[in-house]
């Protein structure tokens, strides 16, 4: 169970966040009225939102889930891959500082953007992608099992982040599309197969019983009811445009 979610306010500068999706510059007062509808869904999930300040010296602040991993046992700062990204830390270290748990660090030369690591019980995978390197999953390896997790990599091939390609739903429920659906690392899951027109709708984030679901994703929404979830649908359209999804909007604890 979730009890809490950190999400930030877009800033306006979020027109110059990194993107190599192609779909134009997001509409900075519809990512606004999103951002609001996203709240409100976290919200009907039963979460308590904490809601940062937006900070226009980064555009890409908005995708708060890469800036910090939250565990049941300890919260983890990271290093984030992405040289303009970096300075996000020091804000979210703020207000991790205010939960009651253990605040560990990620380091240079150590990268990693938490986006590449999905959660499944005790064990965290972790994606070595462009912006976590193997120094900076090894670091994350050393410090969880410090609070008795354990971790494993996977090399990504053709996405952003990890959880770009697969979302953990809970009860051994793996959503996933292209590189991950016969991953040997997946193979004991029982995997939900994002149909290749849909492969934006492979993050989805499970809260408390629920999905959230990027809108307008039907067969990847049939599919998530009938294995017996409720789904809340979310339009995101303005931050797709800068290559995130729905898990990067919010640190869910
Ligand atoms: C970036 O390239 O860093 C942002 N424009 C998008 C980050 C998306 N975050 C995520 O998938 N966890």
């Amino acid at each position: 169970m979730f009890t809490k979610a950190i999400v930030k306010t877009p800033c306006k500068n979020m027109l110059n966040g990194i993107t190599t999706a192609g779909l134009g510059k997001p509409d900075y007062n519809l990512a606004l009225k999103q951002h609001k509808d996203y709240i409100h869904a976290l919200k009907k999930c039963g979460l308590k939102v904490i809601v940062l300040d937006s900070d226009e010296n980064f555009p890409d602040s908005t995708f708060v889930e890469d800036a910090c991993l939250i565990t049941p046992r300890c919260a983890i700062i990271t290093n984030p891959g992405a040289e303009s990204r970096k300075g996000e830390t020091i804000r979210i270290s703020k207000t991790i500082k205010e939960l009651d748990l253990p605040v560990e660090n990620i380091q240079s030369p150590g990268t990693l953007d938490a986006g590449d690591i999905m959660m499944v019980k005790n064990h965290y995978f972790a994606g070595l992608s462009d912006r976590t390197n193997y120094e900076g999953a090894s670091q994350l390896n050393r410090i969880l099992e410090k609070y008795g997790y354990t971790s494993s990599t996977i090399a990504l091939k053709n996405v952003l982040h990890l959880k770009t390609g697969v979302s953990y739903l809970e009860n051994n429920n793996l959503l996933a599309f292209g590189e991950f659906l016969d991953h040997p690392s997946f193979s004991s899951f029982n995997i939900l197969a994002v149909d290749p027109d849909e492969f934006y709708a492979a993050n989805s984030v499970w809260i408390n019983g629920n999905v959230l679901v990027p809108m307008g994703f039907f067969k990847t929404i049939k599919m998530i009811k009938a294995a017996g979830y409720q789904t809340i649908e979310v339009d995101v359209s303005e931050f797709r445009k800068l290559d995130g999804g729905l898990s990067c909007l919010s640190l869910r604890f």
